[in-house]
């Protein structure tokens, strides 16, 4: 009878836009809709329950995942947030909002970088929208959340099965009153390869109406060149242009004298001269000691006029004890994380630096008690993603040696268990320093970060030292991203290549000492939107053609997954993660008003092809699902 409605409606006969048919006519296609959205569903399940999620197995599910959600938020509802200020007075007025405040103003990350150091970047949106109000209204004098970009965006599509628009849209509708935060790879927008001019305009251009107020701008090599555009591309947006220099070295230490006090605060001027309304420094693998960070914001306190944004990662344990030194010396806001997302290779965290600061002149500007509550939540939320902890769970100060970034150390394991060098991991972290001498110093971050890394790897796989590489090195086959490095891909790093290593690695291939963009030719997203059209099957949006345009490959198998199984970020972080046990049943509520009830009754024993069948029964009907048991 379904069928029959929709041949027979006159719309259909006309041979109108099927679309635009089931947009103006939803009551003809709710059934069907429901009950196909619950089929996907429980293929996911199934798939997960007898299969495992890809990468970490079948895991048990022991415990219930409702995580605490605070009763008592106290809310200021006559409160002017600096989100308030932006809409409705622009970014200079929220640059003169920073200045005129006398207590240190808080960015937290615990949406983006807390999880992205912690976890691996698995926290999904269904538990981030669950707190997402209660924050928003709970401590509305944030500076800023920090909940998108950095590696949240292709982990969203690659691992979690979920669009990063969508995360953010749905967030947007939560915190209307807070400033989103974006980190922003520069010319690298939110991958990890050059792009276009016009796909960095683009791409700032749609996140910033989809939300985006604040964009922390960096290169990974802090070359100006590569940081221009972008600055000037989100000024033109009306939104905030947080130009970010990348923290390493030591500047206290006579040894590391390229990256002195000098070096920051001659950037920090050119910065601002570009444009910037924010200066930040990015500490991204926690190399800023105590001392250091004093004299280094005291210094360029002095040399600029816009405000001072410091983030640091608490992997040396030292966090709060730098944080204290930088606002002692004046800096604007700092970067913190819920407690039960904070510390190690996280941000510290913000209720230990509102006590450490506490009855001073700077103590933030927040309810302590409301912290304390929406920590809870982060407390229970944490445990979901067990699976993914880095194993960190006290200071390592070899850091200072190593000078890995925290979202990297992790990753560089997991890179390093998949060559079979899990042993040898002492060895990587200290070729991974002797991998930075020899290329001349240079800033480690995404994606310079990830070419000394994989030359680490490299030379432990093949037992090969530094003074092997200038001795036999031309004969090696390096791996892509360091020959790219060599050619200039990614920039130029202060000071240039050291010339000799750079005739040994490119051994007769070309480079560029330009700016990669000035080279590239702009991309027709006409051209890219058929292309993309034809490949899945549906009218692109500009956001997925951006997406496309990023991770080709990434993007393509999201949508397939997204095709298979639909929206399956509406389930809960367990489910998702290690499906259902039998007799469990699981509430999914894919909009206002519609809930699937689903119960998994029975798991049936493999035939000889190994087909399972599960029988479930979803909103009182019974189910079959069949899924090949891949064990
Ligand atoms: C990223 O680029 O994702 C980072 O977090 C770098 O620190
Ligand atoms: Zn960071």
């Amino acid at each position: 009878p379904f069928l029959a409605n929709v041949i027979s409606h006159p719309t259909f006969k006309s041979g109108d836009a099927i679309t635009t048919f089931i947009d103006e006519s939803p009551e003809l296609f709710e059934f069907p809709r429901v009950r196909d959205r619950g089929n996907k569903t429980m293929k996911y399940i199934g798939e997960v329950t007898v299969n495992g999620f890809p990468g970490v197995g079948k895991l048990e599910k022991n415990f219930q995942s409702e995580a605490r959600i605070p009763g008592k938020i106290i809310t200021k509802p006559t409160i002017q947030t600096a989100k308030n200020i932006l809409d409705t007075q622009g970014a200079d007025a929220v640059v003169d909002w920073i200045k005129n405040k006398d207590e240190v103003l808080l960015t937290d990350t615990t949406f983006r970088d807390a999880h992205q150091s912690l976890l691996a970047t698995r926290v999904r949106t269904n538990d981030l929208k669950k707190i997402a109000q209660l924050t928003d209204e709970g401590v509305p004098e944030l500076f800023s959340s920090e909940m998108w970009g950095g590696a949240t965006f292709d982990v969203a599509y690659r691992f979690l099965n979920e669009d990063p628009w969508v995360r953010l849209r749905k967030l947007r509708k939560l915190m209307p009153n807070t400033l989103f935060q974006m980190l922003f790879r520069g010319s690298n927008a939110v991958g990890y390869q050059n792009y276009p001019d016009n796909v960095l305009k683009e791409f700032i251009e749609v996140s910033a109406a989809e939300g985006i107020d604040v964009f922390r701008i960096f290169d990974s090599l802090n070359w100006l060149p590569q940081m221009e555009k972008s600055i000037q591309y989100v000024r033109d947006t009306g939104k905030i242009a947080e130009a970010a220099i990348c923290y390493t070295g030591d500047v206290l230490d006579p040894n590391r004298a390229k990256y002195n006090l000098a070096y920051y605060r001659d950037m920090a001027k050119e910065l601002e001269k570009m444009g910037a309304h924010i200066i930040a420094i990015k500490d991204m693998a926690g190399l800023l000691k105590p001392q250091a960070a004093y004299h280094l914001i005291t210094e360029l306190k002095s040399a600029v006029d816009v405000p001072i944004h410091l983030h640091t990662h608490d992997t040396s344990g030292n966090g709060i004890i730098t944080y204290s030194a930088a606002t002692k010396a004046g800096v604007d806001i700092i970067d913190v994380a819920m407690s039960a997302m904070s510390s190690a290779t996280s941000q510290p965290s913000m209720s230990s630096l509102y006590y450490a600061l506490n009855n001073g002149p700077r103590t933030p500007d927040v309810n302590i008690e409301n912290i304390q509550q929406i920590n809870h939540y982060w407390e229970d939320v944490r445990k979901f993603y067990a699976p993914f902890e880095n194993g960190i769970s006290a200071p390592q100060t070899e850091v200072y040696s190593h000078e890995m970034p925290g979202g990297q150390y992790s990753n560089l394991q997991q890179q390093a268990k998949a060559v079979g060098l899990e042993e040898k991991w002492e060895d990587i972290k200290g070729m991974y320093s002797d991998v930075n001498e020899l290329f001349g110093d240079i800033v480690k971050v995404t994606p310079s970060s990830k070419v000394v890394g994989d030359m680490a790897l490299f030379m432990v796989q093949n037992n090969l030292n530094s003074d092997d590489i200038y001795a036999k090195g031309r004969e090696l086959n390096y791996p892509e991203s360091v020959i790219s490095f060599f050619q200039g891909d990614l920039g130029q790093p202060t000071g240039g290549f050291p010339k000799e290593l750079k005739e040994i690695i490119l051994n007769g291939r070309d480079s560029i000492e330009v700016r990669p963009g000035s080279l590239a030719k702009a991309v027709d997203f006409e051209a890219v939107k058929l292309e993309l059209k034809d490949l899945v099957g549906f009218e692109p949006s500009k956001q997925d053609v951006l997406s496309y345009i990023m991770y080709p490959q990434v993007f393509l198998d999201y949508c397939k997954m997204h095709d298979a199984f639909g929206d399956v970020e509406l389930l809960d972080t367990l489910t998702f993660f290690k499906g259902m046990r039998v007799g469990e049943t699981v509430e999914v509520r894919i909009e206002k008003g519609k809930t699937l009830i689903i119960t998994l009754d029975e798991v049936g024993e493999p035939d000889l092809e190994g087909n399972r069948v599960l029988f479930f029964n979803l909103n009182g009907q019974r189910r079959e699902i069949v899924i090949k048991d891949q064990n």
